[in-house]
């Protein structure tokens, strides 16, 4: 059943695995048509994950800032369509965290290699924040960190492992949170990655 870490986050384990080989199909062709690439901060300085977006609006960050926006920067055009197999999973994760009217615009594809970290931050470039995040964790295990409102509040940190999902609502949408950085290793279906998928409603 739903693991509750906090008020308003979710774990449902391996909630995605019935449908692992079907996502990273979907996947794969995704990143056909919109290559994964390391993405640059504000400041200039190169994101360690590698990501990739579908859907109709895609996070980007580039020296103008961090935006959502409908076309690909890489290619001018609009991003992949969300596939349904990735929709019909976010959408029945969140109903079962109690988010029944959750509809994603966007969908963030983050991919990890032995090493690659992602610093402690809050996800703010949403416009509504009482719409959840779910979050679909693939192939190696990660330890996640869960903080709190303020950088310096203390950090919780659990493991995430391929077919988990997680629901971030309600209190804890905008909890500072990050990875540590990814063991080396193997999982039969990604290889030496972690993918995560992000569910949001951007727009
Ligand atoms: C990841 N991605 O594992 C995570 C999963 C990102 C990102 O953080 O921004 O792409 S999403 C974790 C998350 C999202 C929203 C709120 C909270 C956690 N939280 O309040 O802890 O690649
Ligand atoms: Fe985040």
């Amino acid at each position: 059943g739903p693991e509750w870490i906090a008020p308003g986050a979710c774990i449902l384990r391996d909630f995605a695995s019935p449908y692992e080989r079907l996502l990273w199909q979907d996947l794969q062709a995704i990143v056909r048509q919109a290559p994964w690439r390391h993405m640059q901060t504000p400041g200039g300085q190169a994101i360690a994950v590698s990501m990739s977006n579908c859907g109709r609006l895609g996070w980007v960050s580039d020296r103008g800032g961090y935006r959502y926006q409908m076309e690909d920067p890489l290619s001018g055009i609009p991003w992949p369509v969300m596939p349904a197999s990735f929709e019909s999973l976010a959408i029945a994760a969140a109903a079962q965290a109690g988010f029944v009217q959750f509809r994603p615009d966007a969908c963030l594809l983050n991919r990890y290699e032995a090493g690659t970290k992602l610093g402690l931050h809050q996800d703010k470039d949403e416009q509504d924040f009482s719409q959840p995040i779910v979050s679909v964790s693939l192939g190696l295990p990660a330890t996640f960190l869960f903080g709190g409102l303020k950088r310096s509040d203390p950090v919780l940190r659990t493991e995430l492992y391929h077919g988990d999902v997680v629901v971030w609502g309600g209190p804890d949408r905008l909890r500072y949170h990050g990875i540590l950085p990814l063991k080396p290793g193997w999982h039969p279906l990604t290889g030496k990655l972690r993918i995560n998928l992000t569910f949001r409603v951007a727009g």
